[in-house]
Parts: structure tokens; C-alpha cells; sequence
């Protein structure tokens, strides 16, 4: 200890000036879509005190929030591409494992519980292997996500009342499908466009938990929050297999260790984050429209099935039985 101490500080002492004082010997770039404040950030926080903690130093994590190293669809690419390393992905990641679907289909699960058995079992194991076989990137983490709501300028309480909205959906088929067969005309758009959309009136109402309605302030451009609650969902910290192979396996183990300290808090956050979004968005100015959820999903679900693939609907009818 004494001798490495020693090392260090004469190495110190000679790289002073130079951009290499002390450089860790591996760098991690972590991008995602939410805000500072959010709780995926807040988590992500962690996960890189946790990192550079334990690594003494030899791994850094940079994280980026807000989309700053890109859109999601462009940061999984940049990790397959090795010039960012890990991200925070969900259903769009059926544009390349079909499984990762599971993961957000429109009432498939009862409650978070129902959720949890899915995640943390066989069909959870399923998917991350299709995940990772499809798109060389390894979960490590998984969020549970509060229920999607429909927001809008109009209050909309029944599918009929669509009426063509022209809605903002994530670059998710399944829920183009879905919404479609509702009434609304949805389009895909990546997270970071969809404010400048809303106000513009390019399109006219958004879905989204209620985390991510307020990390983007959705609420400036937005007046009601209509409670259809219409996909419970979870979400997976993505890093890619070649930055993760080319690790030792103790600065893997490493990563791996803080990715389950990371998964620990942010359930600790999301509890207390729920409690308190109702309120700072009502605060905000929204009006939370209670909803006929059982006319939405009757319309929604055979859409649903329709929409779903052997090898999907295998894996939905699993869910179903569990
Ligand atoms: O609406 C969004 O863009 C976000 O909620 C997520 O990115 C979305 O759930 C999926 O794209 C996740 O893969």
C-alpha cells in the first residue's frame, strides 16, 4: 500500500502539467434521455460514485443527461460503435430483439409485483439474452417505471374522444399499433423533439410517466394528464459487451456491483418519486383526468395480439400466466 502510495505520488509529481495526471485507464460515457433531477440520473449518479470508488480510480464514468450524447436510438447505436459505453433503453429495443417488446406491451401486467416475477425470472433472463445476442449490449440494471399517461390540451376520457390526435409515441411499433387502433394518429419522434413539437402543435399530446412529463416540462405545453395508465413498464442500464469484455474481471465485477447498488437506490427512489409527482405537476399547473381504463384496454387488446409475433406472443401469454 505504502510503496503504491509512493508510485503514485512520484508519478503525480511528474505528470503534473500534463494532461495525463492520473487519467483512469478506462473511461466510461453514459448517456440518457432525463433531466438532473430525475431519478434514472440520480441513480446513474451513484453508480458512478460507486465505479470510481471502487476502481481506486481506474475507471471514470461521464455521465450525460439530457440527451447530450445524443437521442436514444443514436446512443445505442454510438455503443455498438464503441464511442459511448452505456445508456438506459427499454421497448425500443424490439427494433432489434423482438423479446425486448415484452417490455412495455399495453396491460400486460397486473402491478409491480406482477412486474417483478417477470423481470427477475426466466422471462426476464430470456430477454436480456436476446438483447444482448441482437444487440451486443448487456443489461446490468433493471428500473421499474411509474404507468404511462396520456397528456394532452383536451381532457379525454374514453378512446373516442381521440378523435385523430395527432400523438407523440416513442420509436416503439407495438405502441404505434396500439394507438392506432384507439383513434389517434401517432407518430414516432425521439424524446428530445417532442417539447419544441408540442408547442409548435406539430403534434397535439404526448405519453409518457409521469417522471419524464416533468423532467421535460412537458407541463409548459400541456394542461391535463389523462390517467390511462396504459403501459407498466421497466427499463434496463445497457453497457456494451465489447466495453465490458475488454475489462479484467475484477474491474468487471466492479461494474457489476455498482450496477446492483444503482438498481437498489433507484427503487428506494422511486417509491418516494411517486408519492411526489402527482402533486409538483398538479402544482405545476395539471389537471389529472381520470380515465375509462377498461374502454381503453377492451379497444387496445386485440390490437395488441394482432400486433405481436409467435415468438412474442409466446412470451405474452407466459406473462399472463404468471
Ligand atoms: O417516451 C420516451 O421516449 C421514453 O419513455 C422512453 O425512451 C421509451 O419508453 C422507450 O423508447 C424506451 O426504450
Amino acid at each position: 500500500m505504502i510503496k503504491q502510495l509512493f508510485t503514485g505520488a512520484v508519478l503525480g509529481a511528474a505528470l503534473i502539467g500534463s494532461q495525463a495526471t492520473l487519467a483512469a485507464d478506462i473511461t466510461l460515457k453514459f448517456g440518457h434521455l432525463a433531466n438532473e433531477e430525475n431519478i434514472w440520473h440520480q441513480a446513474a449518479v451513484k453508480f458512478k460514485e460507486k465505479v470510481e470508488a471502487n476502481s481506486d480510480g481506474r475507471i471514470e464514468v461521464q455521465l450525460f443527461p439530457n440527451e447530450q450524447l445524443g437521442n436514444e436510438m443514436d446512443v445505442i447505436n454510438s455503443i455498438q460503435l464503441g464511442t459511448a459505453d452505456m445508456t438506459i433503453t427499454g421497448e425500443s429495443l424490439q427494433n432489434w430483439a423482438p423479446k425486448a417488446a415484452m417490455m412495455a406491451v399495453p396491460y400486460a401486467f397486473r402491478d409491480s409485483e406482477h412486474m417483478r416475477q417477470a423481470v427477475e425470472g426466466e422471462i426476464g433472463e430470456e430477454i436480456e439474452a436476446q438483447i444482448t445476442e441482437r444487440t451486443n449490449l448487456v443489461p446490468i440494471a433493471w428500473f421499474e417505471r411509474g404507468p404511462r399517461h396520456l397528456t394532452s390540451n383536451e381532457p379525454i376520457t374514453q378512446p373516442d374522444e381521440l378523435d385523430d390526435l395527432r400523438l407523440r409515441v416513442p420509436n416503439v411499433p407495438l405502441f404505434v399499433d396500439t394507438w392506432e387502433a384507439l383513434g389517434a394518429r401517432p407518430t414516432p419522434m425521439a424524446f428530445s423533439e417532442v417539447f419544441t413539437a408540442l408547442q409548435q402543435n406539430t403534434i397535439e399530446g404526448q405519453e409518457n410517466p409521469l417522471s419524464l412529463i416533468e423532467s421535460a416540462s412537458f407541463y409548459e405545453v400541456q394542461d391535463y394528464v389523462n390517467l390511462t395508465g396504459h403501459v407498466r413498464s421497466w427499463i434496463y442500464v445497457v453497457i456494451g459487451k465489447n466495453q465490458l469484455d475488454s475489462m479484467s474481471d475484477e474491474l468487471r465485477q466492479v461494474v457489476f456491483d455498482a450496477a446492483e447498488e444503482m438498481q437498489t437506490y433507484q427503487a428506494e427512489l422511486f417509491e418516494e418519486d411517486q408519492q411526489r409527482l402527482e402533486e409538483s405537476l398538479t402544482e405545476r399547473g395539471m389537471e389529472f383526468v381520470e380515465v375509462d381504463t377498461e374502454a381503453f384496454a377492451e379497444k387496445a387488446r386485440p390490437a395488441v395480439l394482432e400486433a405481436l409475433s409467435e415468438e412474442q406472443r409466446e412470451l405474452f401469454d407466459a406473462i399472463q400466466n404468471l
